[in-house]
């Protein structure tokens, strides 16, 4: 069990527990106790043999260590079976409503005694809630609106998560001599912003008959797995218990390319794509191109698409978007990659709500190969994080110009080689304000290399009022590009609504960049939106807004987006060096 899926229980608990009326000094411990577990730096699993470590931890104490123990090696904890008894499991569902605490559900539940999501619809719909002390007609539709989000993405998991249970399957299989290709297919390959299950791969030679059983028993034992859904000769199936499920299918070496074009998706690519098979009398599926009983294509992708008359088409573009028309015609656009970005633009330090010095965070950059970042700090309406006032501001300014004075000068990275220059730009996030100003003096502006405007706060502005703030904040000529311009933080919080078209093209006027952020809880613009940007000309500069080393990291989720974009490495202004980045922001 890893620290996070501990504590995702721990919390659980606590709701329940919440929801049952029970000791509020003992819920808040298990609540400190999963804080202290998420954050603790080691796997927790791997020091239960050395139980006084775990009670170093803070907010952890005997009651909570016992918990944990229970936890690691039962696989469950009594008190939340029991709690989730007494209510169903229904109620985990419901915790995870936005507009519901475990307050209000012990009401519904104490007068109701409803406990699943479907049963509070019902009462909202029929005006029930709203009878409910404390509550009334608009916590009411908050309800319904939260049930209608969370129908949307139940199930779903970001891109990080599953990515990371990806790999940690692939390399649980590794164990196994006969598999000599293991490829993650589905959403995760096409790099999709949230993914419902992990598709796998496997291939051999020699995986066939018992070798095959043999390995499918591997995988359902693999660390991690609640329950085996399924295991057969073309595929097995288990959900994680993180709820995440993972399919593994078997193919043979002569149809690899067909079962990974085929479980690629997505869907739509492969009805259009067998449409064109079909027109030349032919067959497609996810065992070949095949004209009657021959195999025209089957043990590569590029085959099969070059049957078809095709260029092997990038997977985050086989969405049906245009893709097969491009390729047809040759003129795919050169993807960004990673390896095409030259400085990270977004990120924050101990000034505000970052984790680290801006000296560790042009270290770590140094050492992934930048050749300039931005600091930008949060400004002092985000009061939350730390935001920097004028005064604050002017200080924090000067300390990044005395550490780009040091490291443009060159530095040996930490991972070795020659010394190389680095430059630190200054710069903010400054909050854009519900009337539209920004929230720091021009003045002070007017000293910043990188001033990225977002929304942080009132989200719930109507659409044409959402519009004039933001074409507000354009027309301030120090905003220089737009963060995360739509605030949502996926599977939690929906996009703000507005023109962007509007937007778009003041942006277009003014010369002002929009961001993709990388942050895979954000990936804010989404795909849809940051092709607009290609097709209107507007620039786009992909941003990590790292708060401590680590995030750096999360760069390549950015570029994904990107590609699903299809934006190509010049319209990226962070692919340019240094100066040439600077000279092509808004200019003063
Ligand atoms: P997800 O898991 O919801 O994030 O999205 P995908 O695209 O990974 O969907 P999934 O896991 O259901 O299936 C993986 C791919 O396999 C999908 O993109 C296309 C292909 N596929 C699966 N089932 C069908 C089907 O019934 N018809 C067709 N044409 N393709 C399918
Ligand atoms: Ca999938
Ligand atoms: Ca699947
Ligand atoms: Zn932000």
């Amino acid at each position: 069990m890893t620290n996070r899926e501990i504590a995702r229980r721990l919390r659980e608990t606590a709701d329940l527990m919440e929801i049952a009326g029970e000791d509020p000094f003992r819920i808040r411990s298990y609540r400190r106790g999963a804080d202290a577990v998420d954050q603790c730096p080691q796997a927790i699993s791997g020091l239960i043999v050395e139980p006084k470590k775990i009670l170093e931890l803070p907010g952890i104490g005997k009651g909570l260590l016992a918990a944990i123990q229970e936890l690691l090696t039962q696989g469950k904890l009594e008190l939340r079976e029991q709690l989730l008894q007494r209510y169903r499991p229904g109620m985990l569902e419901l915790l995870q409503i936005s507009g519901l605490g475990p307050k209000t559900i012990a009401l519904i539940f104490e007068r109701f005694q409803a406990s699943s999501v479907d049963e509070v619809e019902k009462l909202a719909r029929a005006g029930q809630l709203r009878t409910l002390p404390r509550m009334g007609e608009q916590s009411e539709a908050k309800i319904l609106q939260g049930i209608e989000v969370w129908r949307k993405v139940s199930g779903r998991f970001l891109l990080n998560q599953a990515e990371a249970a990806a790999e940690a399957a692939k390399e649980w299989m590794l164990g196994i001599a006969e598999i000599s290709s293991l490829t993650i297919a589905g959403s995760l390959r096409r790099g999709m912003e949230t993914i419902g299950d992990v598709d796998l791969l496997a291939c051999g030679e020699k995986l066939q008959g018992a070798a095959r059983e043999a390995a499918g028993e591997h995988f359902v034992a693999m660390p991690g797995v609640e329950q085996v859904l399924g295991q057969g000769a073309e595929k097995a199936s288990v959900r994680l218990h993180t709820g995440l499920q993972i399919d593994l299918r078997w193919l043979t070496p002569e149809s690899l390319g067909a079962g990974l074009q085929y479980f690629t998706g997505s869907q739509a690519h492969n009805i259009a794509l067998r449409g064109r098979a079909v027109q030349r009398g032919w067959k497609l599926n996810e065992y070949g191109l095949m004209q009657d009983e021959h195999i025209i294509a089957g043990e590569t992708e590029a085959a099969i698409y070059q049957a078809l008359g095709l260029e092997w088409i990038p997977p985050e573009l086989r969405e049906n978007s245009g893709e097969l028309e491009a390729a047809e015609q040759g003129k795919l656009p050169r993807l960004v990659e990673v390896a095409d970005l030259r400085g990270d633009v977004h990120m924050h330090t101990v000034a505000s709500d970052g984790k680290s010095s801006i000296e560790e965070m042009a270290d770590a950059a140094l050492a992934r190969g930048c050749e300039y970042i931005a600091i930008t700090e949060h400004s002092q309406a985000l009061a939350m994080a730390r935001g920097l006032d004028a005064a604050r501001a002017r200080k924090h300014i000067q300390l990044i110009r005395d550490a780009d004075a040091i490291y443009r000068q060159g530095r040996k990275p930490s991972t070795g080689g020659p010394e190389r220059p680095l430059r630190i730009f200054t710069g903010l996030e400054v909050d854009i304000l519900a009337d539209g100003r920004l929230d720091m003096d021009n003045d002070v502006l007017a000293e910043m290399d990188v001033v990225i405007g977002s929304l942080h706060s009132k989200f719930d502005l109507p659409p044409a009022a959402m519009t004039r703030r933001i074409l507000r904040a354009i027309e301030n000529p120090h905003l220089r590009i737009l963060g995360h311009l739509t605030a949502r933080r996926l599977l939690r919080r929906a996009a703000v609504e507005f023109d962007f078209e509007a937007v778009l093209a003041a942006c277009a006027r003014a010369g002002v960049a929009l961001e993709i952020n990388a942050s895979p809880e954000r990936l804010d613009l989404n795909d849809r939106l940051a092709r607009r940007c290609g097709q209107a000309g507007v620039p786009v500069v992909i941003s990590t807004d790292a708060h401590q080393p680590r995030h750096f990291e999360h760069m390549r989720y950015g570029v994904l987006l990107a590609r699903r974009a299809w934006l190509e490495p010049a319209q990226v202004l962070n692919t340019r060096g240094p100066d040439a980045f600077l000279a092509a922001l808004r200019p003063r």
